[in-house]
């Protein structure tokens, strides 16, 4: 079957099975309530995090993609999240938010116990592919080979790369897609795609009329889903998981959202016309979820204020309990928990 043939193929799969998604996840409240949660939560952290260091990459704006990539995996699957809210995702994977905002602040407590000063901590522990060097796009093949390992493993499991629309266009991301499709590895691609790469508009970084578009160039299928919805979001993540676990191999989908903040705290992003923000902060990504679960009867108006005071207060105890901890001593330096042992 030819590259048209095989588009097709999954393009009329999709079409057929994207309303059925959408009501299943639109019928599973547990789940409806834990996105909201996830990006209330993101929206604090955001908050006492850029409070605390204008170094801070905010995801405000972008919390469906956390939403609907995070929630609802199973504990053996993989992820490789996107830096831009790497902190929330792990948290999402079940991290203790102290711990990850301890290293936000340098402090022993911290997973690298204070010996990096970072935002993007991802423990292995929770089966998370960090931005060891910073480099971005080193994450997609490190997703690949995950979804390689799950595969040997028979497991199941399946990896998730989550990375920008700068990063997509890195050469080791288009080395990463292109062997997982190849090798049809279960493993799905998600462009957190927010319109800028630092000042740099997505229009000016990719040269394509969209990146779920390079999907045909790939082979695999490539969907553009409204990056600011959840449900749809979470819909169209799961019916590629779905074909990832069946061993039907990757799929690229491209997540259309918008960064309403600045690169970091510290950026007030002169290089955008002030009038681009406001329709994007409109279709404001938690706001159209609360109103999803209030139309259909989860959620009212006492219930969404307690919801918001616990979760700002939970946030705010990490975060004091963060800055209180001890700074790291020395002993943090010990290569030994650095270098494997030499075998004499
Ligand atoms: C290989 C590499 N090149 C450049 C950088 C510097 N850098 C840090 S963040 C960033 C922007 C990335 O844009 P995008 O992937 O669209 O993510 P966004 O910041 O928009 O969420 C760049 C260029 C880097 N970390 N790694």
């Amino acid at each position: 079957m030819n590259a048209g043939g095989r588009q097709a193929t999954w393009d009329e799969a999709w079409q057929e099975a994207s309303q059925a998604a959408r009501a299943r996840v639109e019928a599973d409240a547990g789940l409806l309530r834990l996105m909201y949660e996830t990006m209330l939560r993101s929206r604090e952290i955001d908050r006492v995090a850029g409070g605390a260091d204008g170094h801070w990459h905010a995801c405000e704006g972008e919390e469906a993609v956390l939403a609907a990539c995070y929630c609802g995996l199973r504990d053996d699957d993989w992820v490789a999240p996107h830096y831009r809210g790497m902190l929330q995702a792990a948290h999402a994977r079940g991290a203790d938010l102290r711990r990850l905002l301890a290293g936000l602040t340098g402090k022993a407590t911290s997973h690298s116990r204070g010996r990096y000063r970072s935002d993007v901590c991802a423990p292995v522990e929770q089966r998370m592919i960090g931005l060891y060097s910073g480099a971005l796009g080193p994450t997609l093949e490190y997703a690949a080979g995950a979804a390689l390992a799950a595969r040997l493993d028979g497991s199941g499991a399946v990896a998730i790369a989550v990375f920008g629309d700068g990063t997509s266009s890195r050469g080791n991301a288009h080395e990463a897609i292109n062997l997982a499709a190849v090798l049809k590895l279960p493993v799905v691609f998600v462009c957190q795609n927010n319109g800028f790469a630092i000042s740099t508009p997505a229009a000016r970084g990719v040269a394509a009329r969209s990146i779920a578009d390079r999907g045909a160039a790939y082979g695999i299928p490539g969907i553009a889903a409204d990056g600011n919805d959840a449900i749809a979001l979470r819909a169209t993540i799961e019916f590629a998981i779905a074909r990832a676990r069946a061993g039907e191999g990757p799929a690229l989908i491209e997540a259309r959202t918008y960064r309403v903040a600045g690169h970091l705290v510290a950026d007030p992003a002169p290089y955008r016309p002030p009038d681009e923000v406001e329709p994007w902060r409109a279709r404001d990504p938690v706001e159209r979820l609360r109103a999803k679960l209030v139309a259909a009867g989860l959620l009212d108006a006492a219930a969404d204020t307690a919801l918001r005071a616990r979760l700002r207060d939970e946030v705010d105890a990490a975060m004091a309990q963060a800055q209180a901890d001890p700074d790291p001593a020395p002993d943090a330096l010990d290569t030994g928990a650095v270098f494997a042992p030499v075998r004499g």
